[in-house]
């Protein structure tokens, strides 16, 4: 389950957040197929809990009311019809699944699809799932049946995480519910999934799972190819819940990654340590892991979140990005947000609950592309800022060399080669850059994909020129806004 499975020289997924299936549709087939993404996690495609206090934020997709593909991002047809444009356009679409559970309890109501629900009585009839189906008191031992202590698995697993009624994937029948609900998906044609709240569910329950789901549809996948699997496990050290529990059923993800590289952009850490970047610095190996500099709940507070980089900081964050897209550990996801007005009382973000931009009556707005190629009416579209799509071609480029050619300079200035094929060179210093360094590639006059592309063989920013010894000179200024300069042998005049 820890096998990519993108379409061949494509590497990296970006997530999508709260898009609609009719815009990642035109986006597979305008941008992302011809810029060499893999694929797209895609926002919960499952009938939600309408959540009206406050109105319609982001997180009520993360309330299930039935597996009925409903949403405001758009309906069963919508979604097979997004999913075979993306997979004829060589893009993957990765589901978020929310199985853990459930909407909040107490209230009731009915759902994006219609289906009634009822936190009180436990009764979600569009699966249809009765209070027989969840973990209670027999289960969770905690008076009010929540999470309160992460220092005890159990409890973690089997109460309720934020109060959201927990499945008890224990019974055959929600197994089997759940199963049912992920071969739809798979049949559809979709790649794999990114796994919700994974730690609060058991290894053994999720392999489990995962022993009754098909095999990837063959319309689009070689027979016999699993799902790709990645679990939303935040592992930081210091709870008893680890990361490796999980490798058994895909991949997981690195929260210590974006962290620990915002330490580094923010200098307060020196970039010159990146040298044994990965599993160096106690990492899990790097075929277990998708990393990421942001998500979507650490991007505004939630989650776990504090202290990483967003696109509200275009600098460092791209800077994040390039070195992320640039190193070989891990298995990229490039964050695609929109904008909302942030409002800081006490540290905090009172905004944080803002949902997708989105007209009077409530429903999504179209992603609107300006001639610059950026995106309008709120959405940031991270993806499609140049120094983070011509990374995720250096990326496929440099696929399968190893590090080689390391240079700092003891301090914020660093470079690097992938191998003959490709080199990056940044200074997050704040003084010039101005040194001969080796690049490992061939001769030549190479495109810098920072400041510009390679269009008509020509570039439209720097070129660097590589002599017959591999060096080639670098000046980069400290206040440059983009201090980073990039090459690779798919650019080269
Ligand atoms: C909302 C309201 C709550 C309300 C609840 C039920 O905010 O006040 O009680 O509804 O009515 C998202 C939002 C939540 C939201 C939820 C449901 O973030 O605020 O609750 O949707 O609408 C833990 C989990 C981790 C989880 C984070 C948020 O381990 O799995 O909390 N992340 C995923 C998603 C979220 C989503 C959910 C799970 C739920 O990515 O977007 O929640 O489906 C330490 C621990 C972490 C812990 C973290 C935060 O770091 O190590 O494990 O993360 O603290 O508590
Ligand atoms: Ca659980």
């Amino acid at each position: 389950y820890s096998n990519p499975t993108c379409a061949d020289g494509r590497h990296t997924i970006t997530h999508l957040f709260e898009w609609k299936w009719s815009d990642i549709a035109q986006e597979c087939e305008r941008f992302l197929g011809p810029y060499g993404y893999c694929g797209v996690q895609v926002s919960p495609p499952n009938e939600n809990r309408v959540v009206t206090s406050p109105n319609r934020p982001w997180w009520e997709r993360y309330q299930p009311v039935s597996y009925k593909l409903e949403t405001r991002s758009g309906n069963e047809q919508q979604f097979r019809d997004m999913v075979e444009r993306c997979n004829k356009a060589h893009v993957r679409i990765f589901p978020d699944l929310v199985i853990n559970h459930m909407t909040g309890s107490g209230g009731s109501g009915s759902g994006t699809g219609g289906s009634n629900w009822d936190g009180n009585s436990l009764s979600y009839p569009g699966v249809p799932y009765s209070n027989l189906d969840f973990n209670d008191g027999s289960k969770c031992h905690t008076g009010d049946l929540n999470i309160h202590n992460y220092n005890n698995a159990e409890e973690v697993r089997n109460c309720r995480l934020v109060s959201l009624v927990d499945l008890n994937l224990g019974k055959d029948y929600v197994r089997g519910k759940i199963a049912d609900y992920m071969n739809h998906l798979i049949d559809i044609g979709v790649a794999g999934f990114r796994i919700d709240a994974a730690k609060h569910m058991w290894p053994g329950d999720l392999t489990a799972l995962l022993g009754r789901v098909h095999n990837l549809n063959t319309n689009y996948f070689p027979s016999g190819t699993k799902p790709l699997i990645f679990q939303e496990v935040i592992d930081m050290g210091g709870e008893p819940i680890k990361m490796s529990e999980y490798f058994q059923s895909g991949r997981v993800t690195n929260f210590i990654y974006g962290i620990k590289l915002a330490q580094v952009f923010r200098k307060q850490n020196q970039a010159k340590f990146l040298k044994t970047w990965g599993e160096g610095w106690g990492m899990p190996n790097t075929n277990d892991v998708i990393v990421f500099i942001d998500n979507h709940d650490n991007q505004r507070g939630h989650g776990g979140g504090g202290g990483v980089l967003t696109h509200f900081e275009p600098k460092p964050y791209k800077m994040a990005t390039e070195f992320m897209l640039a190193h070989p550990y891990g298995w990229t996801r490039v964050m695609s947000s929109y904008n909302w007005d942030r409002n800081f009382q006490d540290g905090e973000d009172k905004n944080n609950w803002i949902g997708p931009p989105h007209n009077e009556d409530m429903s999504i707005k179209d992603v609107t592309i300006n001639s610059d190629m950026s995106c309008g009416d709120g959405w940031a579209c991270e993806h499609r800022w140049r120094q983070i799509y011509n990374m995720v071609a250096f990326r496929n480029v440099v696929h399968g060399t190893g590090l080689t050619h390391w240079w700092d300079n003891g301090n914020y200035q660093i470079a690097f080669a992938r191998g003959n094929k490709g080199f990056i060179v940044m200074n997050a210093e704040g003084s010039d850059l101005n040194s001969n360094l080796q690049t490992g590639l061939p001769q030549g006059t190479y495109c810098d994909v920072i400041s510009g592309n390679y269009e008509n063989g020509q570039c439209t920013g720097a070129s660097i020129h590589v002599g017959g010894d591999g060096q080639a000179h670098f000046h980069i200024s400290g206040g440059s806004e983009d201090p980073v300069i990039a090459i690779h042998i798919g650019a080269k005049v």
